[in-house]
């Protein structure tokens, strides 16, 4: 059978054993049209049915989360947790507490970190996980009950050698610290099950830096093979969270100037370029305040705008942070009029199937999130080793650590990505995922 035909069998066969699910839908699209023609020029590979194995999710485990909020009323939510691909690891992966959560996003998700986990060498499979809770608006003490409610189930399934959970959207240092206590307590072990902890109770150093400083050691590395450098490099960001932060906090130590950040409401815009105190600033308040970024303007100057994306703004390098498909193929054609020169990724999957395209037809660095927001699940992966050596390692010696992994990243993304002179960071993420995840799976059988 040829690439496409095979392509279009796969597709359709997934849409129709698992319709309504356009992310999941997205995301295997994107990877399988890379890597089929590694697949049949393998004869093991096709032996074992690779490819379709690698798209569908080993588990998935639902269940409903009962809790009480301040007013004494019980809440329902729903609580997911898929198990995508053990082949090379216990499942890894964080887990999201947001409205929009639903089988398709987290499906779409645990898939991609498979591939991110195997970009990363480090022993670790592929999950996701999390609940359509939106914790907006709700009390320390409501958290804190959803989060023990959400364990209650969620415990009988992880553990440090089969499932290790970690933040991801609205799940951050707080929720982990409650998710933890709520483990430690139903299995009354101290042991490495969630990563993302606080540095007195398991915790590494450099994992709440780690997935904005990697995609800035990234994007050093893509501009060291472009003879460029990020001196005075304007660096439009979206999001206003934990990675957007810390990629902006490394970009300007590193001499870029950062000139917006954004939220689910609006973006924030500074022709100066924000400095470093301004975003620690922001890093310090964005729990307390309601907007961080419009009380950022108040504060510190600069602009802040309702209800607009920052992709119209003039820029040479554009870091989308905050979520999927927030940037569509009109925004790409907007950046590339604008005369912007990178992509890379700090949020999974945020620029649609267009966007891609109209960054490949402009044949522009584009680093898909797989390889460019690893960074944080590499540090989740070295959290793992020191909880089962009960020892830790320095910060220095973590952040050196991740700009190894980072460079290894791009290393394989060039070797496997060369597209007659252009780098196609994607293809080059897709295929070194894929050869290890594949050996793998052919040399445990069936
Ligand atoms: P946070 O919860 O810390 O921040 C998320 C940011 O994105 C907020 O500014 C939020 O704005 C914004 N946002 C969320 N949803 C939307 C939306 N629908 N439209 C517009 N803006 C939105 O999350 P993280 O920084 O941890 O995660 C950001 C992205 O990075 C996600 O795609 C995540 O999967 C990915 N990622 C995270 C890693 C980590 O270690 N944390 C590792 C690798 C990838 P608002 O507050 O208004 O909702
Ligand atoms: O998308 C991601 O890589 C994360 N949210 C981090 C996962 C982890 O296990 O640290």
């Amino acid at each position: 059978m040829s690439n496409e035909s095979q392509y279009d069998t796969l597709i359709s066969w997934l849409e129709t054993n698992y319709p309504n699910e356009p992310e999941y839908h997205q995301a295997v699209r994107e990877i399988v049209k890379d890597i089929l023609p590694v697949y049949h020029v393998h004869d093991e590979y096709k032996q074992h049915n690779v490819v379709t194995r690698l798209c569908v999710p080993e588990r998935i485990i639902q269940f409903s989360i009962f809790w009480q909020n301040d007013n004494n009323e019980v809440e329902v939510h729903q609580g997911w947790r898929v198990q995508h691909c053990g082949l090379i690891g216990p499942y890894k992966g964080g887990l999201r507490f947001h409205p929009t959560v639903n089988t398709s996003i987290l499906k779409f998700l645990a898939f991609e970190q498979t591939f991110k986990n195997a970009l990363t060498g480090l022993p670790m499979g592929g999950a996701k996980g999390g609940s359509n809770f939106n914790p907006k608006g709700r009390s320390d003490a409501e958290i804190m009950r959803f989060c023990q409610a959400f364990m209650m189930e969620l415990h009988r399934h992880i553990g440090p050698n089969t499932d290790v959970p970690a933040g991801d959207i609205n799940v951050g240092n707080r929720e982990i610290g409650y998710l933890y206590g709520a483990y430690r307590r139903l299995e009354n072990r101290f042991e490495g099950a969630i990563t993302g902890k606080h540095l007195e109770f398991g915790g590494s150093h450099v994992r709440t830096e780690a997935t904005g400083f990697g995609l800035i050691y990234m994007l050093q590395c893509v501009l060291d093979t472009h003879e460029d450098s990020m001196a005075a490099k304007r660096i439009v960001i979206s999001g206003a969270g934990n990675v957007a932060l810390h990629a902006a906090l490394k970009a300007t130590e590193l001499e870029g100037k950062v000139i917006t950040l954004s939220n689910s409401r609006g973006y924030y815009f500074n022709e100066n370029g924000l400095s470093q105190d301004m975003i620690q600033w922001a890093i310090a308040n964005k729990k307390s305040e309601d907007n961080v970024l419009c009380a950022l303007a108040d504060n510190y100057g600069g602009e802040w705008i309702s209800d607009k994306t920052p992709w119209n703004v003039k820029t040479d390098i554009a870091l989308p942070c905050a979520t999927q498909n927030e940037l569509d193929g009109e925004d790409a054609k907007a950046l590339l009029n604008n005369g912007c020169q990178y992509v890379l990724e700090g949020a999974n999957m945020p620029c649609t199937d267009d966007a891609q395209r109209a960054f490949a037809e402009a044949q522009i660095p584009y680093v898909p999130g797989k390889a460019s927001n690893a960074g944080g699940v590499a540090l989740s992966g070295l959290e793992m080793s020191q909880n089962a050596k009960f020892r830790r390692s320095s910060f220095d010696k973590l952040d050196q650590s991740l700009k190894d992994i980072m460079q290894s990243i791009h290393e394989q993304c060039v070797e496997e990505g060369q597209d007659s002179g252009w780098i196609n960071y994607s293809r080059g993420a897709n295929i070194a995922a894929f050869r290890r995840l594949a050996t793998a799976m052919v040399a445990q059988g069936v």
